[in-house]
């Protein structure tokens, strides 16, 4: 969802890396440019201006001009205030209590229900006890879909159709937490169209009969610059102590994951990033500052691949991308299990260059070529497959008739494969240059 903001800011580092010298002028320009990208991103406008305040006063604090890559030293001061914009550190949950209660509010739509879900299924593999209340009394069918989606992740949910007093709910679900050994309990809560003091209230006081550890608002990313004044109310009436952002995939501009932060002072916990119910991820803000900058998230990929597939197979990946040996063969694995862990967009999101891959893409065409792209290099010998510079027009032929496809559609894939190629060794290098680089670790 950050496509457009990604395209625009990679587009003013490219012209920075180019300048052999940079002067106060020239950083002026690329600072303004920057600024315009976040505001038609939907960043709040007092939130780029201070972004962009930042990043002056430290280019000139550290004297980047006189350096030897300014370009580079401007990149990493931009990265560095985008993660301080989206939060510094990933803030996890605050789970101490035997049951700790998160409370989930939001406006109508905005994705309490599914995320319910999502973080039922989310605490359940890190080893925990969850329960699900349907704490919605207003919307018919708001119990029976909180159901459906406990049933789908295999989290119990508390239902009592007709009870139409919350706080009723709220205390006979505490008690049968108690019956079930269950040490979490997550409250989905009505929403509104818009935040109003009958809603406000009635959340006041299921706040203070659960004592919940966690309030999260599950704010959808599309609503632009409205989701910080949502934020803010009902951070002012509940005191949240983190937030959701749902509907990452799509195709908002992604100001309010940018302001929000800044402006609430509070964290983006989770992000939801698809309908599915495992389409969700714990919130990193130094993650999404390297994917919006282009620079991929390998590591949130590998974490999702070790989800999937085996962890051995990611740990490889893992160590290939960090050294940049990433072969056709890394690629056709890659591929495949691309095509196991869900929407190919997610995936390729995530890939360094991928936004730009996904750029109007058509994506069942896409699903066809990957499966073309897999043929051509099953057809190949493993050393072209080690070494595609061998590929000479003989041996093109050759494989394109093997996989039952045309020679132009080699060369796309083989260029393909020779970008992602290069993005990754870039990234290799981005993450030295940035410090950041931990062997123990391997990516970031
Ligand atoms: N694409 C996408 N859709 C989502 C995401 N989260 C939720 N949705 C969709 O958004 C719609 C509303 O989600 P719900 O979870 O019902 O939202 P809610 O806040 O519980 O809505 P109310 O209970 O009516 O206030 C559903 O169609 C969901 O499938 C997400 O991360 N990505
Ligand atoms: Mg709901």
């Amino acid at each position: 969802m950050f496509d457009a903001l990604s395209g625009k800011l990679q587009q003013v580092f490219k012209n920075l890396r180019g300048m052999g010298k940079i002067s106060d002028s020239n950083v002026a320009d690329s600072l303004r440019e920057v600024r315009m990208a976040l505001l038609e991103a939907d960043v709040n406008f007092k939130v780029a201006r201070e972004f962009i305040e930042e990043v002056r006063q430290k280019a000139i604090g550290q004297e980047v001009i006189q350096s030897i890559q300014p370009g580079q030293q401007i990149i990493k001061i931009i990265h560095d205030e985008l993660v301080n914009l989206l939060g510094s550190a990933h803030s996890g949950l605050l789970l101490d209590a035997s049951p700790s209660c998160i409370l989930l509010c939001g406006l109508h739509g905005s994705g309490k229900t599914t995320s319910a879900g999502k973080l039922g299924r989310y605490l359940t593999r890190m080893g925990k006890k969850p329960l699900l209340v349907a704490a919605d009394v207003y919307r018919p069918a708001a119990m029976d879909q909180l159901d459906t989606v406990g049933k789908q992740v295999g989290v119990p949910v508390w239902v009592e159709k007709g009870e139409t007093d919350v706080l009723k709910i709220a205390a006979h679900a505490l008690e049968h937490a108690k019956t079930l050994g269950a040490n979490v309990v997550i409250f989905d809560t009505a929403g509104r169209l818009q935040i109003d003091e009958p809603l406000v209230q009635e959340l006041v006081r299921l706040r203070d009969l659960v004592k919940p550890r966690e309030i999260l608002l599950a704010l959808d990313a599309a609503t632009g610059q409205e989701a910080v004044n949502v934020a803010s109310h009902f951070d002012q009436a509940l005191n949240i102590t983190g937030a959701i952002l749902t509907k990452l995939d799509g195709d908002a501009r992604g100001g309010a994951a940018l302001s929000l932060c800044k402006v609430t002072g509070k964290p983006i916990k989770f992000a939801g990033t698809g309908e599915k119910l495992d389409a969700f991820e714990p919130f990193h803000p130094e993650r999404m500052a390297s994917r919006i900058l282009g620079m991929g998230d390998v590591v949130s990929l590998v974490e999702k691949a070790a989800e999937t597939v085996d962890q051995e197979a990611a740990l490889r990946l893992e160590e290939k991308v960090r050294k940049g040996q990433f072969t056709l063969s890394d690629f056709r694995e890659q591929l495949r299990q691309m095509r196991k862990l869900g929407p190919l967009e997610n995936i390729v999101g995530m890939l360094p260059g991928g936004a730009g891959m996904l750029q109007g893409a058509n994506l069942s065409r896409s699903e066809k070529e990957f499966i073309h792209m897999d043929a051509l290099i099953c057809s190949m010998t493993p050393l072209e497959r080690e070494k595609p510079q061998v590929l000479n027009a003989s041996r093109r032929k050759r494989i394109a008739k093997g996989a039952g496809v045309t020679v132009t559609e080699l060369n796309n894939m083989l260029n393909k494969f020779g970008q992602l190629q290069q993005m990754m060794k870039k990234m290799g290098k981005f993450q030295k240059m940035m410090g950041k680089f931990n062997p123990a670790r391997g990516l970031f």
